[in-house]
């Protein structure tokens, strides 16, 4: 299509004056980015043709990962980057007066999840591309990704957010592809040629149709699919209220659920899950059947990947297919279900684990309801002829109880591998969350210790680092990340160093120029960029940071000797919009910022930011501006964290506690390059197990602890009455369930560390570079290569042009 910067403005300018009638003199921005997008679709079309017709003639084994959220962001910049005709366009554009930057800023991101677990997904897909892994997505094209949030007046405020408006310019809407996923109506069963039958009757039927987007792998020819399900009305029945039912069906597919590790019981999620996995099931089995495979070997030539327990239902409906539809027995198609399907768990926040009551999955979903009775019944019977009378046992294993249907023991029964996601948390789950199951399928669970894509999170989002890497050690770490250690031989090197030094520095002041910009705050860019941003969440603890940092503010005002080094702290943080605590703290960072921004005692040596609509776009100008990353978690609550690993690959140092992923940064870079404090994962486990924590011991013994406790609720803060006494209420009379003040002190002490180290540059410029140089194992190849060789059973297969 173009192979140099002349053939490309050539192509680019007749492609915009075609797509719009417009010369190019009278474009919009927005014109000049969709020329380009659609150009870019067009530019990878054939080898994404060549990719699918290959994998389906001579390909192997395939994957497809199912996920409710797909945390995409925007796709521009990388798609360029990946296809390695970013400089040519860049200078193309620059030829005809266009800035790639500017256009960069029209594209939307693509919010379909809300964070770490939608995210992590993203960064599969650019792996399992890159690595020329036969892997593709599914998920749902919500019309509105997650909410769009401004903050009035220190609150949070949450607009809609509306990605499609202008279209989707990668997406590409398949018709032809489209399938029936039927909800509520009746099962009946019959005796045909002596086998009982079921036909699911009356049922309103909805048209699931797909978006697909192209998947580009870095520098190679795969192109893999993220096929994204929206739903719309079928053929309109007789006799109904046709504008109720195009708007109930619509609905299905309208937005993404805002709530982050919590269960939403609502039938319009349970439709929402349904709508993924059947859609999703029924293409995989067509695809499958076009390459003339009989479905008894479906195991051997594709793996369906449950990303968490929202896809769950994928075990029934798996059975469904394979008995109702290709007329199978039951022995056969369970084990070809279990030997397919694959699970991982990413938390075990009790609030987050998924149920059902039955009085709602039953009439809306009723022919998998009667297989998950089945399955239940089939599972309790072994459990029983393995632990006879141990009723209490499987009362707590089974997958129907007290009224509800339990998503985690569904997919654990129904699957062959059971992950997490860090190796203190497998062993959590191991040991204790899933101990029952574990005793009964030992062989199923195994760890896989989170990862990120470099490419988007450290070769675009900071290229200056990439090219000081490059320089350093040659190119080749792009592909292989266990090249990332060789930076060590620069650990003494001066020279290195202050280049290191230097980057940080420039990047601090780009991320300064966009806080000034948006929240209007000026910040000092040799202060310490003291960062934490993540969503709002009480095990999260950003609760415990701005108390630290009421505790700063209280000392520099009352002790002039107190002296800290500067720092900025800054957060971002989107809160979901019915919890009601996250949101007090929200407002609690932004009054704590008012108070110290304002006051000249103290805004020389210290300053809060709180970064509104926290994003991946604005991710990627954060992480390369931190020199402190914040991953305070309660120790045992935070599976893995995948935050920590962009700020360390970034040359941040970890500043947390022993929780998820954290405990392998620290063993991968040695404590002396990592700031540790607060309870460790056992003793919390230990006090909600066996109590022995009262919050208002440490109230009463620590007197900075009552200062800025009481400060919540004693009107510290002007026209804040009453404002912050759920929090006050959350510490002490309901004893403090994240252990904020027990594990206050540590944190004042392990930032006092901080303090002091920074004044090191050249110690703190070693430790960043090992920070860095220990990264590459957190990449999402090694992740995925994991998965593909452990769990997926799948290998790389390279297109030929
Ligand atoms: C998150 C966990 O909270 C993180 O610790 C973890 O790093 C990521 O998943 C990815 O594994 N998570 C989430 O974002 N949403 C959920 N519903 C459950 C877990
Ligand atoms: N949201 C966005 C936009 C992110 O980039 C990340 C980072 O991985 C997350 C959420 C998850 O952050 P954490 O792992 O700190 O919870």
């Amino acid at each position: 299509m173009f192979s140099n910067t002349k053939e490309f403005k050539i192509a680019y300018l007749k492609k915009l004056e075609m797509t719009f009638g417009t010369s190019f003199d009278e474009s919009t921005k927005r014109e000049q980015f969709q020329t380009l997008g659609a150009m870019i679709r067009e530019y990878v079309s054939s080898e994404w043709i060549r990719t699918n017709e290959q994998y389906r003639t001579v390909g192997g084994k395939q994957v497809y990962y199912l996920s409710i959220e797909f945390l995409l962001g925007r796709l521009l910049r990388h798609n360029l980057m990946n296809l390695g005709i970013e400089s040519v366009v860049t200078e193309g554009l620059q030829e005809l007066g266009i800035d790639l930057g500017d256009l960069e800023e029209i594209e939307a991101d693509a919010a379909l999840g809300n964070g770490g677990l939608g995210r992590l997904a993203a960064c599969f897909l650019d792996s399992l591309a890159s690595m020329n892994l036969p892997g593709h997505g599914c998920g749902i094209r919500y019309k509105h990704g997650l909410f769009e949030q401004k903050i009035v007046d220190g609150y949070q405020v949450e607009l809609p957010e509306q990605w499609l408006r202008h279209g989707h310019v990668w997406e590409v809407r398949k018709t032809d592809d489209s399938v029936e996923v039927p909800f509520w109506g009746k099962v009946e069963s019959y005796q045909e040629n002596g086998k009982l039958v079921f036909r699911h009757l009356h049922a309103e039927t909805v048209t699931a149709i797909p978006y697909d987007l192209p998947v580009i792998g870095y520098n190679t020819s795969t192109v893999n699919t993220l096929r994204l399900w929206s739903a719309e009305p079928s053929r309109f029945p007789a006799n109904i209220d046709i504008l109720k039912y195009k708007k109930e069906t619509e609905s299905i597919s309208e937005l993404l659920y805002p709530d982050d590790t919590h269960d939403e019981g609502k039938i319009l999620r349970l439709k929402q899950q349904y709508l993924l996995v059947a859609a999703s099931l029924q293409s995989i089995v067509r695809s499958y059947k076009k390459q003339n495979r009989s479905l008894i070997h479906l195991h051997e030539h594709v793996g369906i990947h449950i990303n968490d327990t929202h896809p769950a239902i994928a075990v029934p409906e798996l059975m469904r297919i394979l008995m109702d539809e290709e007329g199978l027995g039951w022995q056969e198609a369970w084990s070809i279900t279990v030997n397919t399907l694959s699970y991982t768990n990413h938390t075990t926040l009790s609030e987050a684990l998924e149920k059902w009551p039955v009085r709602i999955f039953q009439p809306l979903l009723p022919r998998i309801f009667m297989i998950i009775e089945e399955i239940n019944e089939r599972f309790c019977q072994e459990l029983w002829e393995k632990f006879p009378g141990d009723w209490g046992r499987i009362e707590r294993m089974a997958l129907i109880a007290h009224g509800e249907v339990r998503m985690a023991p569904l997919a654990i029964v129904g699957s062959h591998s059971v992950n997490g996601v860090a190796r203190l948390h497998t062993e959590i789950l191991m040991e204790r969350e899933m101990n029952d199951y574990y005793q009964v399928f030992p062989d199923r669970f195994n760890n896989k210790t989170n990862g990120i894509t470099h490419r988007r999170w450290l070769l675009k989002a900071n290229p200056n680092l990439a090219n000081l890497i490059t320089d350093s050690i040659g190119p080749e770490w792009i592909n292989d990340t266990t090249q990332f250690e060789k930076l060590l031989h620069f650990k003494k090197d001066s020279v290195f160093l202050e280049r290191l030094g230097d980057i940080k520095k420039a990047n601090k002041e780009k991320l300064a120029k966009i806080i000034y910009e948006k929240a209007g705050v000026s910040v000092d860019t040799s202060s310490i960029f003291d960062v934490q941003v993540k969503r709002l969440h009480a095990y999260k603890r950003q609760l415990l940071n701005v108390l630290h940092i009421m505790y700063l503010y209280n000392r520099m005002k009352s002790d002039s000797s107190f002296q800290p080094y500067p720092r900025t702290f800054i957060f971002g943080a989107k809160a979901s919009p019915g919890y009601y605590f996250a949101k007090k703290v929200i407002k609690l960072i932004n009054t704590v910022a008012d108070k110290v921004n304002h006051d000249s005692h103290v805004n020389d040596k210290m300053k809060v930011v709180f970064l509104e609509n926290y994003r991946v776009s604005l991710a990627e100008d954060i992480f390369p501006a931190a020199d402190i990353s914040e991953q305070i978690s309660t120790a045992s609550k935070e599976a893995s964290g995948t935050g920590n690993m962009k700020f360390m690959m970034n040359g941040a140092l970890t500043l947390g506690t022993l929780d998820g992923a954290n405990v392998e940064i620290n063993e991968l870079v040695g404590e002396e390059n990592i700031f540790l404090f607060g309870l460790r994962a056992q003793e919390v486990l230990n006090f909600q197990k066996n109590g022995g924590y009262n919050s208002r011991e440490y109230y009463h013994y620590d007197q900075r602890i009552r200062e800025v406790t009481e400060q919540l609720v004693n009107g510290f803060f002007p026209d804040t009455d009453g404002e912050f006494t759920a929090i006050y209420d959350s510490l002490l009379d309901h004893n403090d369930q994240y252990f904020v003040l027990r594990d206050f002190a540590s944190y004042v002490a392990i930032q006092e560390k901080v303090n002091m180290a920074y004044q090191d540059q050249s110690m703190w410029l070693e430790k960043s570079l090992i920070n860095i140089a220990k990264s590459g194992f957190f990449s999402s190849d090694r992740t995925i290569n994991e998965y593909a060789n452990q769990i997926w059973n799948i290998k790389p297969f390279k297109v030929n042009n």
